[in-house]
């Protein structure tokens, strides 16, 4: 019994000593130390041994055993040493290298960036950045700015109103009280009754109206700008506006304007920028026509005046007398501002959301 232990000491050391992996040395372990091993079977089976033998049986076994055990625990420490080496060195990752496939980055979308655009050349201007709420009340977007009853922008082909009407009865907020505003001038009211003047502030935001194509989409944007103080002239309104657009469309613009009529300003004129891409002229190089402006030189923008007397009339006790305050109001579209500087034709496509045509402005 004692020779055979001996030898299952001399097989483990050579199996120990001949496995290559943590696994073949597990295998190894199992084999002579585990439950089913010849070396536990003797271990287990020592008391049927006669007792002249059992101590020497015993204390064999007990050292072959502890024997392969220590041989295990050396063999493992070094196997587990050049393992952990090994996948270090192939598993080595260069922390520098973009990840695979490459992560795209996002970008702003270019209506936020003209918007922002705009937002930071008035801001240097000296104006305030101001919002205001979307969904109005016909007070804000009609009324307070000189809109008769019967005018033509507050009927249901050409406003969304909300319907409020519900479980809880609002008083004097009938359907058409309540709508989403169809341009952002509610916010001139609003601004006047929020700060006495003088007051310099631009409002973007989004806008909506029952429009459909390829110039005009049901919510779109806007910008309001206000000013009003002591002596404000219309000169005022063409520098401003001049100011702002030589900025956005390059230091040799042109801007001018021509009478319109809007119920809350007065005088109201509509302006144009001069054509950026045949530089006013409405003929390219070549002698072509300018597709951009259509042969005309110049390229509508929005609407503008000084704000009329009878809407300073709802502000009047917020501080804005018309007898001693003047102002000029503006807003225009900035899909159309979009559209203009990166010369896409439809404003349609802004709204889309195919990534195809947004990653074109990253
Ligand atoms: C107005 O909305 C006036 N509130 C502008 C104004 C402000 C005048 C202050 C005087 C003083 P108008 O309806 O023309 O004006 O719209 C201004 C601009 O908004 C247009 O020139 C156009 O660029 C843009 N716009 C109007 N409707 C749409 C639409 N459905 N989709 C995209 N852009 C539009």
């Amino acid at each position: 019994m004692i020779e055979r232990i001996e030898e299952i000491e001399v097989e483990a050391v050579a199996d120990v000593g001949a496995a290559d992996s943590t696994a073949a040395l597990e295998e190894a372990r199992v084999r002579y130390l585990g439950r089913k091993g010849e070396l536990t079977s003797i271990l287990r089976g020592i008391a049927e041994i006669e007792p002249s033998r059992l101590g020497a049986v015993g204390a064999a076994a007990n050292h072959t055993r502890k024997t392969i055990e220590a041989l295990i625990d050396e063999r493992l420490e070094a196997l587990e040493a050049a393992e952990l080496e090994a996948s270090l060195v192939e598993d080595r990752i260069d922390v520098t290298l973009p990840g695979s496939p490459a992560r795209a980055v996002g970008h702003l979308h270019p209506i936020t960036r003209t918007r922002r655009l705009i937002e930071d050349v008035m801001i240097g201007l000296g104006y305030q950045v101001m919002e205001g709420p979307e969904i109005e009340h016909d007070f804000y977007n009609f009324t307070a700015l000189n809109h008769p009853e019967d005018h033509p922008a507050r009927m249901l082909q050409d406003t969304f109103y909300v319907d409020v009407s519900g479980p809880v009865e609002v008083e004097g907020e009938g359907p058409r009280d309540v709508l989403l505003r169809t341009h952002t001038s509610p916010m001139q009211v609003r601004a006047m009754e929020a700060e006495p003047p003088p007051i310099f502030m631009i409002v973007p935001g989004k806008t909506y109206r029952r429009d459909s194509d390829a110039t005009h989409s049901p919510m779109f944007h806007q910008v309001e700008g206000l000013a009003v103080g002591e002596g404000i002239t219309l000169a005022d309104l063409k520098g401003t506006l001049l100011a702002m657009l030589r900025e956005i469309f390059g230091p040799d613009r042109q801007i001018r304007m021509r009478p319109h009529f809007f119920p809350f300003t007065e005088p109201s004129v509509e302006f144009d920028v001069s054509c950026f891409r045949c530089d006013g002229t409405g003929n390219l190089p070549d002698g072509a026509r300018c597709g951009l402006c259509k042969g005309i030189g110049w390229i509508e923008l929005g609407g503008a005046g000084m704000v009329d007397p009878n809407v300073f009339g709802f502000v009047s006790e917020s501080g804005y007398d018309p007898d001693s305050v003047t102002g000029f109001a503006f807003g225009f579209g900035i899909e159309r501002i979009a559209m203009l500087r990166h010369g896409v034709g439809d404003l349609r496509l802004f709204f889309d959301n195919d990534v195809r045509l947004l990653e074109q402005f990253s």
